[in-house]
Parts: structure tokens; C-alpha cells; sequence
């Protein structure tokens, strides 16, 4: 077990670009902490996702796989803290599929929690500059389909930590959809590379994927290379047991869209 699996996905509902892709695409190749990370992109589609996603756990079995999504309509990085066991489809997504209460895996958990230190990422992000938040819901469509997915899978797979952040639009896409907020790309790229007590990104800073710094073995200005190396490896992997009969309705922007 070795490495890094960031996931992004495809552009869904009309939009041209999927900010998700967009920072992760940046980080494909990149040596973070000693460990090489390898960027997928996920198709925004029920089943077809998780096919993808678990194929990338199989193929590179990571010791970390942060999944990214876009959540048009937040105002920072939200840290998502639970998965829950149902897809129920606000829009189609990308195959036209709109699942209504499914549950993502017949018998599984209600939910899932994060195994990633999430108030640990937010305190960093935001000393570092950056708007972020924790998340309560990542929502009931692909997003935290691919999150309760992932958490899912990795189960099995002793040691491996997992967890899904979602990002606002980027800019272009906000001034299609006047008054929502937007997050640069390399801002949210910025969010992935700064740790606790690292300097902060440098102004001039635009590193492609295979930037010399990113080839440095040490990892002390990376979120990535921070999770791999300051926390311990033993997953605090938990799931709730008991089935919530909770239908709480999204009241706050920051839980507007999926
Ligand atoms: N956001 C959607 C699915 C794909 C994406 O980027 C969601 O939040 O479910």
C-alpha cells in the first residue's frame, strides 16, 4: 500500500469545466511526501463512478485517496465529515440516471464517516488563508455517492485513509450564475499543497504537476504530504450502526447543492 489517489470529476448539469478536475488534473505526477500521486477523473454517474474509483484503489492501492467534488454555490472548501447510505438525484447526471431514497449499498451502514483529520484540514486551511469549512452533508448525489463509495471499499483495506472535500465554482463558472461565490483554481490547488506551519505559498507560485518542489521527498508545505506523515496511519475509521430515520432538510447555503 503506497501512495496517493486524488479523483476529480467530469463537468455534469450544463456546466463546461468541473472545478474538481480542474486542481486535480494539476497534481497528477506529483511526489508529495515521498509518495506519488496519481489523479483519476470520475464520470458523474451513478455506479459508473464507483466501477471507476474502486479500479483506481485495485490498481494503485493507496494509502490515501481524497475524492474532490464541485459544490456550485458554497462559499469555501468544505470538508465533508459523513457519507450517508442513499442516492437521491436532485438532477440526472451524466447518463441520464436519477435515482430517488436508493440505497448506495444494499445492507451497508447508514453512513460512513471521514477517516481524515477534517478539523485538523480546516484549521490549517484557514491559518493559511484560505476560506474553509466543515461540511455535515456532502449532499445525496454523486458526490457522496463516490464519498460513501469510497469509505465503503477501503473497509477492506486496513491502514488506508479516505475522504471527500468539495470546492466552490471557479470564477468563469460564477459569472454564469451571478451573486454565487467562486474560488480560483489555484487557490483550491493552494489548499492541497499548504500544511500547518508551512510557509505560506509564495504569490508567483503557479507549479504545474511536475514542479520542482513537488519533487522534494520532504512534504512539510503539503496538505497531502502533511496527512501522509502527521497522522497516524490507523484509520479512525467509524460508521454509524444504527439507520437515522433523520430527514432534515438543507437549510444554509453552505448545503444548498449537492
Ligand atoms: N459534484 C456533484 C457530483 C460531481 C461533482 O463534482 C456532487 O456534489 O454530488
Amino acid at each position: 500500500m503506497a501512495g496517493v489517489l486524488i479523483t476529480g470529476f467530469e463537468p455534469f448539469g450544463g456546466e463546461a469545466v468541473n472545478p474538481s478536475w480542474e486542481v486535480v488534473k494539476r497534481l497528477d505526477g506529483a511526489i508529495i511526501g515521498g509518495q506519488p500521486v496519481a489523479a483519476r477523473q470520475l464520470p458523474c454517474v451513478f455506479g459508473d463512478a464507483l466501477t471507476a474509483l474502486n479500479a483506481a484503489l485495485d490498481e494503485l492501492d493507496p494509502v490515501l485517496t481524497l475524492a474532490i467534488g464541485q459544490a456550485g454555490g458554497r462559499v469555501d472548501i468544505t470538508v465533508e465529515r459523513v457519507a450517508i447510505n442513499v442516492d437521491d438525484a436532485r438532477i440526472p447526471d451524466n447518463k441520464g440516471l436519477q435515482p430517488i431514497d436508493v440505497p448506495i449499498a444494499a445492507g451497508g451502514p447508514a453512513a460512513y464517516f471521514s477517516t481524515l483529520p477534517i478539523k485538523a484540514i480546516v484549521t490549517a486551511l484557514r491559518s493559511r488563508g484560505i476560506p474553509a469549512s466543515v461540511s455535515q452533508t456532502a449532499g445525496t448525489f454523486v458526490c457522496n455517492h463516490v464519498m460513501y463509495g469510497l469509505l465503503h471499499s477501503l473497509r477492506h483495506r486496513s491502514g488506508a485513509k479516505g475522504g471527500f472535500i468539495h470546492i466552490p465554482y471557479l470564477p468563469e463558472q460564477a459569472a454564469a450564475h451571478p451573486g454565487e461565490a467562486s474560488m480560483a483554481v489555484e487557490t483550491v490547488q493552494a489548499a492541497l499543497e499548504t500544511a500547518p506551519g508551512a510557509p505560506a505559498p509564495k504569490a508567483s507560485h503557479t507549479c504545474g504537476h511536475h514542479g520542482d518542489h513537488h519533487s522534494q521527498g520532504a512534504s512539510p508545505g503539503h496538505t497531502l504530504g502533511w496527512l501522509l506523515t502527521a497522522v497516524p496511519v490507523a484509520a479512525i475509521r467509524r460508521s454509524i450502526t444504527r439507520r437515522c430515520g433523520c430527514r432534515t432538510a438543507s437549510t444554509t447555503a453552505a448545503d444548498r447543492r449537492p
